[in-house]
């Protein structure tokens, strides 16, 4: 879709996923959600640097958001504000039976950076819904993937995963099994280094929660 915010959004080299008006969130009034999918952002990220991700973004995101007179808000922001629901409340975003979202076009190979508060409405549609993809999918074959059954359909298994992840011939190099066998999204998998970043910060985050320490 064709829209000034929209378009200046993408210059950027994120995505705009959707977008939506909360009706219990103060003087915001407008909310777009921001993030990854494709090799964009993580190929402009790289070209400058790369480095800590969360203050790449929040530098990158924050100039973005005066431009177009709205604030910012972040995922990794402690107390973490619920943007899975938000996304989902955005449009076309689904969620799937491993607890991320599934996007109707980007399959799970999506992440968000950002929303992006307005004080004011924006003059942007409601998205046309789509179906929910996981329910077309008969055999969920990304629920069999995972070598430790970290998904069980209700809950992340997170310490199975991350003791994998430290393991000889881990996921850490090819990439979560389980998102990859996912049929939804192919065109839009992470390469490799984007592959690789994501695990390894995974594995970093995990030593970082205030139970490991
Ligand atoms: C803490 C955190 C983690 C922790 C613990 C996660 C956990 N499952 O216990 C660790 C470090 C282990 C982690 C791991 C990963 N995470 Co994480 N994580 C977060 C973070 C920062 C906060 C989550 C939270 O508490 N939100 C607050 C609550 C109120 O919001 P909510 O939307 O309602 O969240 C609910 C759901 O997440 C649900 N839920 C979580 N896991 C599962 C699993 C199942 C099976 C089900 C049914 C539900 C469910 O429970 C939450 C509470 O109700 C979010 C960012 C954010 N702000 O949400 C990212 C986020 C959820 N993570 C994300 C990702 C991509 C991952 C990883 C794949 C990492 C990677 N390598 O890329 C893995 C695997 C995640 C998984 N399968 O759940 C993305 C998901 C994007 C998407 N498409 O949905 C997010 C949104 C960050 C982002 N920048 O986009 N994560
Ligand atoms: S494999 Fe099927 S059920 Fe699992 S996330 Fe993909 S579409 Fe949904
Ligand atoms: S990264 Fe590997 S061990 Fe962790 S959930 Fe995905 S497939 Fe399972």
């Amino acid at each position: 879709m064709e829209h000034p915010i929209l378009n200046r959004i993408q210059q950027e080299s994120f995505t705009p996923f959707g977008w939506f008006a909360p009706t219990d969130l103060g003087s915001t009034k407008f909310i777009i959600l921001i993030g990854n999918a494709g090799p964009a952002m993580f190929r402009r990220f790289c070209r400058e640097g790369g480095g800590i991700m969360d203050d790449w973004t929040r530098r990158v995101v924050n100039s973005l958001a005066q431009d177009l007179g709205a604030t910012a808000a972040f995922p990794f922001d402690a107390p973490y504000l619920p943007f899975q629901q938000w996304a989902r409340a955005a449009g076309n975003i689904y969620q799937s039976p491993l607890g991320l979202n599934i996007h109707k076009v980007y399959g799970l190979w999506h992440a968000y950076r950002a929303a992006l508060l307005f004080p004011t409405a924006v003059g942007l549609p409601r998205p046309i819904a789509s179906l929910h993809p996981c329910e077309s999918c008969r055999t969920k074959p990304c629920l069999s993937a995972c070598p430790v059954s970290a998904f069980n359909g209700r809950k992340y298994e997170v310490d199975a995963c991350i003791g994998h992840l430290h393991s000889r011939n881990n996921c850490t190099e090819s990439g979560c099994l389980a998102r990859l066998a996912c049929p939804v999204g192919v065109p839009f998998r992470y390469e490799k280094p984007q592959m690789q970043f994501h695990m390894n910060a995974l594995k970093a985050a995990h030593e970082l929660r205030p139970d490991r320490r």
